[in-house]
């Protein structure tokens, strides 16, 4: 069978300011599932980058006193550093302002929107919000001004190319319909479809101007054939998808191996231009649409969408140095809905923190390290067949319907992976670490159970069974824990020291904790 390949991208983060737990969030969840991708064995490409042309930019460097691209550069640094601190494993980093790799990908999809006769000039009369990088209508501001930026629009009128947008609703709308064209969840399919089907029948879409006048600063994508005007700065900014891959290059190798995307992962906030915009332009260049959209919620704060413009962000900095990255990544993993607008504060961390990670994985990984040590100097023989039920699954043959095989071994082969896999290339990565917090539940309760403790006193080869059984648990949640939290992964690996990457009759050889892997926070 060939080879599976996945494709999956983050938006293009603007390089007007720091990256904040927002941000953070769409990285994390990404990495989690590109690196789930890998360790299944699919050929994995991950994308992300910076989104550096536009007003905004222009605006911020001003304030600044610098040019635009002194200013971009300092801010993709920290961006990049943030990146590399989170442990994102992007395969590419893409560059608006990257003339090479970027700008000629961004002209030929230009050229093929001109070729399919979609692009005309026309006069732009209206609102425009800068810091949503888009016109937008009367309708939708709220007391006067942009609901998420909280400021008032601008009045514009200018001279723009405008593209076809409301030739391709009803294609779109088809495609969404039909499931060829995904977006998770369903309630924001229905959310595109009445966009586009408007209030009477097919007439929802108007068409769309992709650029603007070159102004005092000439900062952006030139149109070709046109000096006098940039691409719109989304229409630049979209593009990053294909032109990473090396579209309108010489080298399209990338793209042909890795376009369509398997699945593009963005906020709620950008779901318009994802699932209108985008696939239009791509229908018009006849290029194939990405096969999933995933739009996740907001982080709020203060009951707010955490967002630059309104002052209210909080720093992922603040949590990597005070938990360490891999708490932040367990929290953005499994204690919030990837689909759910969801609050943070740092009580709540705080306190998640303390219940799974210091007690729950963390204590459960110094107990059974301990007690290896203690009763078997390290070295713990046995197989998966010697390891006994646990007492209180007995009762549920109905799932299993083997009472004999209700061991560690046989539940997490039959129960836990059948569904953290099914979670995981479902994009639920919230269920499948629940399932990892499932089998944790399970080995403490394995524990509690046998006492392993007081049952060394009288039977050293039933302890040495339960021992083992706990040490081939733990090893399987170290597995599952990889895309989640791979530095935590690692250790328990090392930790545990199996003799065999196999299953079934693996000796392990244990390592003594130097200290816990989550102190515990007061
Ligand atoms: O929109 N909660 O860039 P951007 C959850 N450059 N996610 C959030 C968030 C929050 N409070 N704040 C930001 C742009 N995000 C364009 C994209 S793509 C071709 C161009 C995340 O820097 C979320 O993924 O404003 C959101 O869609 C993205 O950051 C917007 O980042």
């Amino acid at each position: 069978m060939a080879e599976k390949k996945f494709y999956i991208t983050t938006p293009i983060f603007y390089a007007n300011a720091e990256l904040h737990l927002g941000h953070t969030y769409t990285l994390v969840l990404s990495d989690v599932l590109a690196r789930y991708h890998r360790s299944i064995g699919d050929k994995t490409f991950f994308l992300t980058g910076s989104d550096e042309h536009g007003d905004k930019i222009v605006r911020a460097a001003q304030k600044e006193d610098i040019g635009p691209q002194a200013f971009v550069n300092k801010n993709v640094a920290k961006m990049q550093e943030l990146i590399k601190e989170l442990g994102i494993s992007n395969d590419l980093f893409i560059r608006t302002s990257n003339q090479e790799h970027h700008w000629p990908g961004a002209k030929k999809l230009w050229h093929a929107l001109e070729e399919a006769g979609d692009i005309y000039k026309g006069t732009y009369k209206g609102l425009y919000c800068i810091g949503c990088e888009s016109f937008i209508t009367e309708k939708e501001l709220v007391n006067g001004k942009c609901p998420l930026h909280d400021t008032e629009p601008e009045h514009i009128e200018e001279e723009n190319y405008f593209f076809k947008l409301s030739k391709y609703g009803p294609e779109i709308k088809r495609l969404l319909l039909n499931g060829e064209f995904k977006i998770t969840p369903q309630s924001r399919v229905n959310e595109i479809v009445s966009l586009i089907s408007g209030a009477n029948g097919e007439s929802g879409l108007g068409d769309v101007s992709i650029s603007r006048p070159e102004r005092a600063i000439p900062w952006g994508i030139p149109a070709p054939n046109d000096p006098t005007q940039l691409m719109y700065v989304w229409c630049d900014a979209l593009s990053n998808y294909i032109s990473a891959l090396g579209y309108g290059t010489d080298n399209e190798e990338n793209f042909r191996t890795f376009w369509p995307a398997d699945i593009q992962i963005l906020g709620k906030d950008i779901l318009r231009f994802h699932a209108l915009l985008w696939p239009a332009f791509l229908l018009s260049a006849r290029i194939p649409l990405p096969r999933e959209l995933l739009v996740h919620g907001f982080v709020n704060s203060g009951g707010k969408k955490m967002s630059k413009s309104l002052g209210n962000v909080l720093s992922p900095g603040e949590f990597i140095s005070e938990y360490g990255r891999d708490a932040l990544r367990y929290y953005l993993t499994r204690e919030v809905s990837p689909v759910e607008d969801w609050d943070l504060t740092r009580e709540k961390f705080k306190e998640v923190y303390n219940a799974n990670l210091a007690n729950g994985l963390g204590n459960l990984v110094s107990r059974t390290l301990k007690m290896a040590e203690q009763y078997f100097g390290g070295v713990v023989t046995g197989d998966a067949t010697r390891v006994p039920s646990i007492k209180s699954k007995m009762s549920a043959v109905e799932t299993f319907g083997d009472i004999a095989g209700m061991n560690i071994p046989y539940i997490i082969t039959n129960d836990i992976l059948p569904r953290y896999h099914k979670h995981m290339s479902a994009s639920e990565i919230n269920k499948g670490a629940d399932v990892i917090w499932e089998l944790i539940g399970h080995l403490d309760q394995f524990v509690t159970d046998y006492e392993p403790f007081k049952l060394v006193k009288t039977d050293k080869k039933a302890t040495e069974a339960i021992i083992w059984g706990l040490l081939y648990g733990l090893r399987e949640v170290g597995r599952m824990l990889v895309p989640i939290m791979p530095d935590t992964a690692e250790k328990i690996e090392i930790l545990v020291g199996a003799s065999s990457a196999l299953a079934d009759e693996a000796v392990f050889n244990t390592k003594a904790l130097t200290e816990p892997l989550f102190k515990r926070r007061d």
